[in-house]
């Protein structure tokens, strides 16, 4: 199906015919298309466009990527459906190395997946020989890499489950989730939650990441400021500001359907 550009959702319903593609190429799993279904809930909430909050929690994850020894973009099957491209230049853009790490795991997605990615114009992503585990997880998602996740000190995690965000935490690494469920245990327990869609997230904390680069000490600042319960609180205010104003719009602004005049006719037919 061709989706005309002037429709209003149009960036999301593109988003939706790349998942189910990537879903019939055996890349995103019938999870992920149920993920994918909740992620789109929530952005339908938030207006589908990227939230002030978000945008400083972006900021924030650009300045803690810049600052890593061991930066590392963690890629699952959602992730390489969606944003190849964008994870692959942000990875250019801070350095770091890009992971393969699948809740679903199986060699022929991971294979797949890293494919997709090489086209993309990565180089050298990890994931297909795992050498370590992730202390205190029992999926597959606790197959990681030395040179990667399991000894990086920041680590980006978009759309995570929450088990392993935690045990990231545990470890004592900087985790940056995306995830546009601002309640779910990932954006609960991530050191900087960003509650944007994966996509626009990915753009806005490249394009940070260039910006801070030219600016090491605004960068310091903006590490030191950030705080994140704070932030997920501005998060909260926005989504509260969002309903009370599609509350009022309901409402007020809307024009209710007016009572259709009666004429003669409709007289005649009521009674
Ligand atoms: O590829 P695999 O095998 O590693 O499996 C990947 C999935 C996504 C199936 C796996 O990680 C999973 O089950 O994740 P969850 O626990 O369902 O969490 C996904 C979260 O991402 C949910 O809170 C969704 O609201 C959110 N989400 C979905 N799509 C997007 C999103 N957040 C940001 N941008 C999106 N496009």
């Amino acid at each position: 199906m061709t989706i005309p550009r002037s429709h209003p959702r149009y960036e999301s319903l593109v988003r939706r015919e790349r998942l189910v593609r990537a879903w019939r190429e055996g890349v995103v799993v019938p999870e992920g298309l149920i993920a994918h279904g909740r992620g789109e809930a929530w952005d339908y909430l938030f207006g589908e466009g990227t939230s002030a909050p978000a945008l400083v929690a972006e900021r924030a994850a650009a300045a803690h990527l810049l600052a890593a020894s061991r930066p590392v973009i963690s890629v699952n099957g959602n992730v390489a459906a969606l944003a190849a491209r964008e994870v692959v230049q942000l990875a250019r853009a801070i350095p770091a190395r890009i992971e393969v790490n699948l809740f679903h795991r199986t060699e022929s997605r991971v294979k797949k997946i890293i494919r997709i990615l090489e086209r993309a114009g990565a180089r050298d992503i990890l994931g297909l020989r795992p050498n370590a585990r992730i202390p205190g997880i029992e999926s597959k998602r606790a197959l990681s890499h030395r040179d990667g996740i399991f000894r990086a000190d920041v680590v980006l995690v978009p759309l995570e489950d929450g088990d392993r965000a935690e045990a990231l935490v545990r470890m004592g690494k900087v985790v940056i989730s995306v995830d546009l469920n601002p309640l779910s245990r990932t954006s609960q327990r991530a050191t900087i939650p960003i509650v944007d869609e994966l996509t626009r997230a990915i753009l806005n904390t490249k394009k940070f990441v260039e910006e801070l680069k030219e600016n090491p000490e605004e960068a310091a600042r903006v590490r030191r400021a950030y705080r994140r319960s704070g932030n997920l609180g501005a998060v909260y205010s926005f989504l509260e500001w969002r309903l009370g104003s599609l509350r009022r719009g309901l409402v007020r602004g809307e024009k209710r359907p007016r009572a259709p005049k009666r004429t003669r006719a409709t007289r005649r037919h009521r009674q």
